[in-house]
């Protein structure tokens, strides 16, 4: 297979994840790497032995040498690289959160669209193992259409040690890891017309809100419930599961802690363990995530040589990326938020 030859910015926590899966990628590779802390450069390219290393992106797009850039800083910087990548006629894949605002999201896909390059968001959680599992049950009408979903991360994991900027922004939970909880929701059961949420802040050392309720309606005329918190304290941390339940007019499905996979129709019960793989790299209990980080990476590359439309393209992530504008908007308001019309 051609290797196609790859940029990385930001070498920060997560970073360490995506510049391993690369090794582990067939197709592709990262040549140079990028990070205005110098440390960080350092800590990454010894590890990684990546020689051509730069402080400034600027400079790097300008030396080039790469078929694509993987921008893996937080979102302050979001929109300036991905407009810079486009500049450059650079394919580029975002962390999320993509944008600060959706504004933001909206100039950031049409400067790739105008730029014939393509955008890929890093919203990794669709590819976990379990969540693939369940969207494999439902397309192959284990239940029937589905009438009502649940989709539910409650945690009392502290996040903040690995990541100490959660706990300073106005905006925590639904930005951060809400933001993946209704991109599985959209997955799962398709887009959504309108939305209602109600947030609260528990913990008093952090400024965002770390508890969210939101009720979606799909235009399909299901109704669903997204519920994150990370003040939730049980006697078996679930981090970082996603846990769902789905009734449809057939059956029913139940994904539950420890990754166990149950549905119920007219042949039975059936139970399945839909665990992740733990990959040589990958340390528990991250390995859901790390190998979803494998898979999208995988799928990048893949999608890249066939000239394909990614699962998680800048224009699909407009629609995640409004269910978290809408949600905010809903609890400071008290309304309920006709999604179609932010689009
Ligand atoms: P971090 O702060 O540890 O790392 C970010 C790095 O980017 C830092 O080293 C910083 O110096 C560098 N940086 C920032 N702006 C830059 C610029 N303009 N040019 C060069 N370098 C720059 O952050 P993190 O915890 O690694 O998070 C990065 C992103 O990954 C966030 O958006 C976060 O939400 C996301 N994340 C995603 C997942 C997932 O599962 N998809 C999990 C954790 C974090
Ligand atoms: O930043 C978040 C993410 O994307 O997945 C989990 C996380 O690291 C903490 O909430």
């Amino acid at each position: 297979m051609t290797e196609l030859k790859g940029a990385l910015i930001g070498c920060g926590f997560f970073a360490i994840n995506q510049m391993h899966a690369w090794n582990d990628v067939e197709g592709a590779e990262i040549v140079v790497i990028c990070d205005r802390d110098p440390e960080r450069l350092d800590i990454v390219g010894d590890q990684f032995g990546i020689e051509r290393r730069y402080s400034d992106a600027e400079a790097m797009f300008a030396d080039g040498g790469f078929d694509f850039v993987d921008i893996a800083t937080t979102v302050q910087s979001h929109r300036a690289l991905v407009e810079m990548a486009a500049r450059n006629k650079v394919p580029a894949i975002c962390q999320k959160p993509f944008a600060k605002t959706l504004s933001d999201a909206k100039a950031m896909v049409a400067a790739c669209r105008n730029a014939g390059v393509a955008l890929m968001v890093h919203e990794n959680f669709r590819w976990q193992t379990p969540i693939q599992a369940v969207r494999t049950a439902l397309d192959a009408g284990a239940i029937g259409t589905p009438f009502w979903g649940r989709f539910s991360f409650r945690s009392g994991y502290d996040v903040f040690s690995g990541q100490p900027y959660l706990a300073e922004g106005e905006r925590f939970i639904i930005e951060d890891l809400g933001i993946h909880t209704l991109d599985i929701a959209r997955y799962i059961l398709g887009d959504v017309s309108s939305l209602t949420a109600r947030t609260r802040r528990v913990n008093p050392k952090i400024k965002g809100e770390d508890v969210a309720t939101i009720l979606l309606d799909h235009e399909n005329g299901a109704t669903s419930v997204v519920d994150v918190s990370y003040a939730t304290k049980l006697s078996k941390e679930p981090f970082p599961e996603t846990l769902i339940e789905l009734d449809g007019a057939e059956g029913t499905i139940r994904l539950s802690q420890g990754y166990g996979l149950e549905i119920t129709n007219a042949k039975g019960t059936t139970r399945t363990d839909v665990s992740p793989k733990l990959l040589s790299w990958a340390s528990r209990p991250w390995h859901n995530i790390q190998e979803s980080v494998y898979a999208i990476q995988q799928h990048w590359v893949d999608q890249l040589k066939r000239g394909a439309e990614h699962s998680t393209s800048g224009a699909d992530n407009l629609k995640t990326f409004a269910l978290v504008e809408a949600a905010y908007d809903s609890a400071s308001r008290g309304q309920t938020i006709d999604v179609g019309a932010m689009l």
